[in-house]
């Protein structure tokens, strides 16, 4: 079966990464997630990347934090698209991990997006605009969800609109 991997650092990160796994379930793709750490289970995480890699995985989503090297990490063992999560905490709240995450040598890319919640929403948008191009269902159910946001800015301007007359 074809699926998303989110593979998050730490336990600490999984708040922040329900807003991914809750836009996924929402377009009905499949994911699974788990929990392993580029620094304190390297084995697990290169063992985990290549068996899912092996069962359907089409991307991957990291999301780590501090000095993030697990998006980066997962790219160097596979050539699935990779994205990765900053996730905000530590002293420098997000920075270091979007720096960590964001500079990758070149030939071996990493797609990062924004710290913390819009990243992680994002990283399920993105996911799945990559399984779109050759899935036509999904990519009907993106252009209807740009429909309704694009109507809910209108709803909710509606709410507080303050126009001069012409
Ligand atoms: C990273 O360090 C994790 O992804 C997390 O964002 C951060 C802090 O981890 P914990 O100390 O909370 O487990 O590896």
């Amino acid at each position: 079966m074809e699926f998303v991997s989110i593979v998050i650092g730490s336990k600490s990160d999984y708040g922040v990464m329900q807003e991914c796994a809750k836009i996924l379930e929402k377009f009905d793709v499949p994911y699974e997630m788990i929990i392993s750490s580029a620094h304190r289970s390297p084995e697990r995480t290169k063992k985990y990347v290549l068996d899912a890699e092996s069962r359907g995985a089409q991307l991957f989503i990291a999301a780590a934090g501090m000095a993030a090297h697990l998006a980066g990490a997962i790219a160097a063992m596979s050539t699935k698209p990779v994205i990765g999560i900053p996730m905000a905490g530590g002293a420098l709240d997000g920075l270091d991990a979007l720096l960590s995450t964001v500079q990758m040598p070149s030939g071996m890319p990493v797609a990062t997006v924004a710290i913390g919640k819009s990243g992680a929403i994002n990283s399920a948008y993105m996911a799945m605009q990559v399984l779109a191009l050759k899935d036509k269902e999904l990519a009907e159910k993106l252009k209807e969800d740009r429909v309704m946001k694009a109507k809910n800015v209108e709803l909710d301007s509606a709410q507080i609109e303050h126009l001069l007359p012409r």
